[in-house]
């Protein structure tokens, strides 16, 4: 099977998808965006959104369907808890950073405010704060929510819940949002940051990281 990621180092939707691919060992090849409107690559995607999975020559977009695909595909290790019940919240937790938090401050919507809605630098760093804000409280409380102990979210082994947060937790941290009112996400987020399917799905560690 030839699996083949249309992303970019800095494009969390992919280092979703990255951390999932490093967790199942699946072999892929990277491929960067050159441009979000070259022809080829709307040919493939016609949102024009990253990322893009190419499987065996078909395409799968969205990162929540890219992920449920490789589930499919790649059984274990499974990146979703056996139980019903904790398969359901795994997925609601990370459909309230995938949905609801990603699509009101993604690059588009905030150049949008930008131009032609006219925001300034610090309405628009409000805006962000504003909506992270709402989404780590929902998340925390999720968590405190939950009815057995876990080291990660929900479960033994980080999966889908955890490929969410942690690509939304450094884009936290770039925007030098405090996050010390929401300690179980500090933790998690900390624990996977120093696992090695985590690391190799950083922007950093992608080849087209631009050089120092
Ligand atoms: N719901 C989509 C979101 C995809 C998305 O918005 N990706 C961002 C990068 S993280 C993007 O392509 N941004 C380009 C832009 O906003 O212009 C998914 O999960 O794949």
């Amino acid at each position: 099977m030839k699996l083949r990621l249309h992303t970019r180092y800095q494009n969390s939707a992919g280092e979703r998808v990255r951390i999932v691919l490093n967790l199942k060992g699946a072999n892929y090849e990277y491929i960067p965006i050159p441009s979000l409107n070259d022809d080829a690559y709307r040919a493939l995607n016609p949102q024009g959104l990253m990322p893009t999975l190419e499987i065996d020559g078909r395409v799968v977009s969205q990162s929540m369907a890219i992920m449920e695909l490789l589930e499919e595909l790649f059984p274990h290790p499974s990146i979703i808890p056996d139980d019903a019940v904790l398969k359901a919240q795994a997925r609601a937790f990370a459909m309230v950073i995938a949905a609801d938090l990603h699509s009101v401050v993604v690059g588009r919507v905030r150049r949008y405010l930008d131009d032609p809605v006219g925001a300034h630098a610090a309405q628009d760093d409000a805006w962000f704060a504003h909506w992270l804000a709402q989404v780590v409280s929902t998340l925390e409380a999720q968590l405190s929510r939950r009815t057995a102990q876990f080291p990660f979210c929900f479960g033994d082994q980080p999966g889908l819940a955890e490929a969410c947060l942690v690509p939304q937790m450094a884009n936290a941290r770039r925007a030098n949002c405090d996050l010390s009112s929401y300690p179980q996400l500090v933790a998690i987020d900390g624990a996977c940051r120093n696992l090695d399917p985590f690391i190799r799905a950083t922007p950093a560690a992608q080849p087209d990281f631009p050089e120092a």
